[in-house]
């Protein structure tokens, strides 16, 4: 099937082509300006917006917390992490913006539902625990998959990624931190710390797309040098990092397949429910009409400031062009 792919979508055998193929394969950046096959830039639309779109409703179900933490400082803690979120999105759309494409029309994608977002961000946040396991799981999945992006072959979305990498981090520690406190805490308490590692296992895995046999993108992709590893490798190697620190935490991963295999030298494990994937994408998740109807009230919310804003800029333009 990827040879299908790579075959059907490099179609494109001009001159041109071949001499960005070998840009590419040669560890190049491509710059904005370049010459680029339309695959590649509508690709990159599509990688980068749905990225830039999963940072701002990824803001939502950490967001719904802010006012409910346990401590000034986990509130301080909290409010800083979302806000890092807000300006990832803000890196990846300029990013995506390189590409001929405005953000008003990705964001148009998002609200009509034309284009993605990671479906981690349709699953609830019912409990205190659970902004230890979005910190610990989904932004170390997130980190995953973004440390290869640091070396992808796109210039902006390479160096948007190298400054996405480091924030991401210091929130993958926030969120460990929560769950060490909540582990090594009351009864209810390591309780509350299980319950969230058993909902947030599987939609962590999630996270890094269908298995490798169902993924339409990725053989272009990693020709392209867009993605940098299969779905299915940076799975495995978020399994094996996250189950020792499951351990450490002394809570148990969800999966009583998990066992370790010396031969490949990583862990087996349960595959998701990929049926609940495909749904969750296809807008029935359980959050998906409550994220969508957040995103277009804010969008709605502050029509007002974006009129303003332009209104302004059309003025200070105009006078400048009556004093030149
Ligand atoms: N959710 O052929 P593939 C974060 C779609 S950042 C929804 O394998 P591809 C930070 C895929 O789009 C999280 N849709 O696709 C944070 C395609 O559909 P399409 C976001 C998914 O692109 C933390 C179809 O399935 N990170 O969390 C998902 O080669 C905490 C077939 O799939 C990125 O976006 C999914 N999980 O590989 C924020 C990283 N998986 O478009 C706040 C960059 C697949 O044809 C709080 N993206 N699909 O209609 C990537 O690395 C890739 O796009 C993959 C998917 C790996 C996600």
């Amino acid at each position: 099937m990827y040879a299908q792919m790579v075959k059907s979508e490099a179609a494109d055998e001009s001159a041109e082509a071949q001499a960005f193929q070998a840009r590419i394969d040669a560890g190049e950046k491509i710059e904005p300006k370049d010459w680029m096959p339309a695959g590649y830039r509508k690709t990159l639309i599509r990688q980068i917006g749905q990225h830039a779109h999963s940072e701002i409703v990824g803001q939502l179900p950490e967001g719904n917390w802010i006012t409910r933490a346990p401590t000034l400082e986990r509130k301080a803690i909290l409010l800083a992490k979302v806000q890092d979120e807000a300006g990832h999105g803000l890196y990846l759309y300029c990013a995506a913006e390189t590409l001929g494409v405005s953000r008003d029309e990705l964001t148009e994608m998002l609200l009509d539902g034309r284009m993605k977002y990671s479906s981690i961000f349709n699953y609830p946040t019912l409990t205190w625990a659970d902004m230890g396991a979005v910190g610990w799981l989904v932004d170390g999945a997130a980190i995953m998959n973004q440390v290869p992006l640091q070396r992808t072959s796109f210039g902006p979305y390479s160096r948007a990624m190298i400054r996405v990498c480091k924030e991401e981090s210091f929130h993958q520690r926030q969120g460990y931190d929560i769950m060490m406190k909540m582990a090594q805490g009351t009864p209810e308490q390591k309780a509350m710390a299980q319950n969230a590692l058993d909902r947030f296992w599987y939609p962590s895995l999630m996270m890094f797309g269908p298995s490798d046999a169902d993924s339409v993108h990725s053989a272009q992709s990693m020709a392209w040098k867009i993605k940098m590893n299969t779905n299915d490798e940076l799975r495995q190697k978020f399994v094996d990092q996250t189950v020792p620190q499951a351990e450490y935490l002394g809570l148990t991963v969800p999966d009583k397949t998990l066992k370790w295999n010396d031969e490949k030298g990583g862990y087996d494990f349960a595959e998701p429910d990929w049926a609940e994937f495909f749904e969750v994408i296809k807008g029935n998740g359980p959050c998906n009409t409550e994220r969508l109807a957040a995103r277009n009230k804010a969008w709605d919310d502050g029509k007002w400031v974006r009129d303003g804003l332009l209104a302004h800029a059309e003025k200070r333009n105009a006078r400048k062009v009556a004093a030149e």
